[in-house]
């Protein structure tokens, strides 16, 4: 009894961060403190908890902090309507608090959302004031004082007045009827399911309370590949609960709707902007939403953008489009946030000076004044979509009298897609902190958008994002979009300390990978601004070089033997450059001045140019790619050594995932370099690419059953070749030539999503590993989404060893292999 009790006592003590966490509870797990910040905080937090107002956000805010100082201080808070004279949490708004407890006689000017965290001395008593405009920032300021306590902060002695830096703080989310998300990877949607809402919205509360966390105040359920049913009356009724469940947090429900909605729902015989039955239909129509959803946002809207309909139908404008709905909208306090992502998906690839990154500001520069006052255009942070690396969009500095939103794509559709670890916020920050130099005036890109929207798509997935890493990016935007000027490291260090603990081994390795990862990603898939070299016209993840060119689609790098980059000066271009303000044009259109990361998004040059860091541009894309793939073997290296500083699980399913990418981005680095490396007929200074030793290709093995295959595109496979299995069983044979010694054995296979194969791997008679292919990557296809690799650690070869691979396929699956690689042991 008594070890067992004393068992108990241990367990109790072993820091949180150990036990097997799912990730749901995200950055707001308010895991119980180490002894010693536990009894700093113990100290200076008062017994009571005193709440003004039964405003539904101040009732989060109460629960949350009462939640909040239990799991980390193991305190409950006595719950008082009331100043008693003892010391005391106080939570209110300036306006309630000034009524009913005027003897901490506090006066500020603060804006809406904004919170003034304050400590009045009264009589003895020490007040710890979580006060704001209104009752949302309220919440606000509960949050960000649990976050004090939660990585160490000061909580005494406070006088912190935060505003955000916009008013506006939204989510999109790309979400369909059907419960499908369009780019979504952490699983189905969380509102939507077969054709309807969730029953359960739990979820969609817990959802609710991490935007509230980080300030975030709308979101948008459905896609903006709207579906018109959105506008039903059964569905606005759902639609009504979604907002119901998500006010206590202060987060407003916005929707995408459908420009055609006029005609496809509302059996009108035209949805021209400025026909009067249209102009009535949407104000009938927005009339009946908000006498369900009083609060609605607004609209979210994607016209005349790659299918979808808009003014263009009827020659009409973009600004007649969005002001008809505008208008609907004014009387109610809604926003329509109208998408500057315009441009045309059929754009003939031959003409030199057609560049689908114009189109943007091709679209509404001419525009610029004629949109209502509750317009925000919605422009995507670079020009293009969402790629590795895009210069700020000029239309930023364009649309001075227009209200702007900077649109984020928190999912991470070109950045691997969940599955690979790409922190996104310093990319971010480079885009709002940009300078525009309107009128030659410093003028950060921050400082001229009123709205911050991030594309969000989390599922249900445990951990939201199918990716406990990838959360660090929806807290990324959230703590951006509230203090624009917060630094990356100052962001990543918060959301690791609440995340993962205040271990500083484990902050010091995770802020450290999550703040290079973004270069590393870049390393080795598209450096100094080829864009991500993705598969562009299939799922946007593995690598396909070419799949960008010779199409409509105008995401062209436009690489042939001679050179690479796509020519947009404005003096022999495209004339995309000449869309900045001069001071910017300037820079980019000269190859002296145009910063290595952004020139072959600029210009067109030979493969021998001479980059500023003094390498040519091909050495230069071999050599990133091989750094890239060998920082991503550093991460996992630097995460083994968290054993035991991480939960088990968590530990586990994030360590599977380094592993994962550091194969990936050895395909992507074969991929890409062998890619350059034949088209530009120019070696490697280094000599790596195209030779690797300990490498068998599976095709030069001896096979039984297995046949070989040509991949598409070639570049996905190694040696363009993969071996697939026809029959009910094969094998893939070598004998060992090498030395005698600890080996890894390295397996390069391929992983699609309609079946589920087998392989066993024998060294002469001996079974070393079996596996399973059950991975869902987003293909079917033998090629570089669905390579995968098995390693098979320390196996003690000697020369003449037989290595045999089985191959069972199932389903549509073929037991496909890449090749064998043998390398040193690495442990
Ligand atoms: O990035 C592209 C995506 C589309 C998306 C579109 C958009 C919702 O590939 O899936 O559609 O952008 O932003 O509208």
């Amino acid at each position: 009894m008594k070890s067992t009790l004393a068992f108990l006592f241990l367990l109790f003590l072993t820091p949180a961060a150990l036990h097997a966490e799912s990730g749901y509870n995200t950055w707001l797990r308010y895991a119980p403190l180490d002894n010693a910040a536990s009894a700093k905080y113990r100290e200076a937090v008062p017994s009571i908890l005193a709440v003004f107002g039964t405003q539904a956000p101040v009732q989060s805010a109460r629960q949350e902090l009462t939640d909040g100082v239990r799991g980390m201080l193991g305190r409950n808070l006595r719950q008082e309507s009331r100043l008693t004279g003892d010391s005391a949490i106080v939570l209110g708004t300036l306006d309630d608090l000034r009524k009913l407890a005027p003897q901490l006689s506090l006066a500020a000017d603060l804006v809406p959302d904004a919170y003034w965290l304050k400590t009045v001395q009264r009589d003895g008593g020490t007040f710890t004031v979580i006060t704001a405009q209104n009752d949302r920032g309220v919440l606000y300021g509960s949050f960000a004082l649990l976050r004090k306590i939660a990585i160490g902060d000061p909580i005494i002695n406070l006088d912190e007045k935060q505003t955000p830096g916009a008013a506006i703080r939204w989510v999109n989310h790309w979400d369909n009827i059907d419960g499908t998300i369009e780019r979504g990877y952490g699983g189905p949607s969380i509102f939507w399911e077969n054709g309807r809402l969730r029953e359960s919205l739990d979820r969609v509360r817990d959802y609710g309370r991490m935007l509230a966390s980080i300030g975030i105040n709308g979101v948008s359920i459905n896609n903006v590949n709207a579906n018109t049913r959105f506008l039903e009356p059964e569905l606005i009724s759902q639609v009504r609960r979604v907002a119901d469940t998500l006010r206590p947090w202060g987060v407003k429900v916005a929707l995408s709707i459908d420009f055609s909605s006029p005609r496809s729902l509302g059996g009108l015989s035209t949805f021209d902007p400025l026909d009067p039955g249209v102009v009535a239909w949407w104000k009938s129509k927005v009339d009946e939403i908000y006498r369900a959803v009083p609060d609605l946002g607004g609209f979210v809207l994607k016209a005349d953008s790659e299918g979808r309909l808009g003014p263009s139908a009827y020659k009409r404008t973009h600004a007649d489009a969005a002001n008809v709905i505008a208008r609907a909208l004014k009387p109610h306090g809604g926003f329509i946030f109208y998408r500057g992502f315009v441009y045309d998906n059929k754009m003939d690839w031959r003409n030199l000076k057609n560049d689908r990154a114009r189109a943007a500001d091709d679209n509404f520069r001419a525009l610029e004044g004629s949109f209502d006052d509750n317009v925000v255009i919605q422009i995507k942070h670079g020009p293009i979509d969402f790629q590795v690396r895009e210069p700020a969009s000029p239309l930023f500095g364009t649309l001075q009298k227009t209200k702007s939103a900077i649109e984020l794509q928190i999912t991470q559709e070109y950045m691997g897609q969940a599955r690979h670890l790409v922190f996104l916020v310093p990319m971010w920050k480079e885009a709002l902190d940009f300078d525009m130099r309107v009128r030659d005036r410093r003028t950060p890109v921050k400082s001229l958008v009123s709205a911050f929207v991030g594309v969000s798509n989390v599922g249900m997935s445990e951990s939201w994002f199918g990716n406990h890493m990838s959360q660090a990016n929806l807290y990324g935007f959230g703590r951006l979009a509230w203090s624009p000027d917060l630094t990356s490291r100052q962001i990543v260090d918060e959301w690791t300390r609440l995340t993962f603990g205040n271990d500083p081994a484990a902050v010091e390795t995770i802020t450290g990978i999550q703040l290079t990862s973004w270069r590393t990603y870049e390393n080795y898939t598209g450096p100094l601004g080829l864009q991500t070299l993705t598969d562009i016209v299939g799922n946007h993840y593995g690598v396909a070089v070419e799949a960008s060119e010779r199409n409509g689609w105008g995401q062209w790098h436009r690489a042939d033997e001679q050179g690479v980059g796509m020519n947009r000066t404005a003096a022999s271009g495209t004339g995309f450059i000449g869309q900045f303000s001069p001071g910017v044009a300037r820079i980019y259109e000269s190859l002296e001045t145009c910063p290595d990361d952004l020139l072959l998004f600029m210009h067109h040059v030979p493969y021998t140019h001479v980059l500023h860091s003094g390498k040519s541009v091909i050495q230069h894309i071999y050599d990133s790619h091989y750094e890239g793939a060998e920082t991503v073997a550093g991460y996992v290296r630097q995460w083994k050594a968290l054993r035991g500083r991480v939960d088990d699980r968590r530990y586990d399913e994030v360590y599977a995932q380094l592993e994962y990418q550091a194969g990936q981005s050895i395909v992507w680095r074969d991929a890409v370099s062998n890619w350059f490396r034949q088209t530009s007929g120019i070696p490697d200074a280094q000599g790596r690419v195209g030779r690797h030793p300990g490498r068998i290709e599976a095709e030069a093995m001896s096979l039984s059953g297995y046949v070989a295959r040509a991949v598409t595109p070639w570049e996905a496979a190694s040696g363009q070749t993969a071996v697939e299995c026809e029959t009910a069983t094969c094998t893939a044979t070598l004998r060992y030539a090498g030395e005698p010694g600890w080996r890894d054995v390295i397996v390069q296979y391929f992983d699609v999503n309609n079946g589920v194969s087998r392989f066993r791997l024998w060294v002469g008679s001996q079974l070393m590993s079996e596996w399973i292919a059950d991975d869902r990557v987003p293909t079917r296809r033998v090629d570089s989404s669905s390579s995968a690799r098995r390693v098979i650690p320390g196996v003690a070869l000697r020369p003449g060893d037989e290595i045999r691979i089985e191959g069972i396929p199932n389903g549509g699956e073929t037991a496909a292999l890449d090749y064998v690689e043998i390398a040193e042991a690495e442990n």
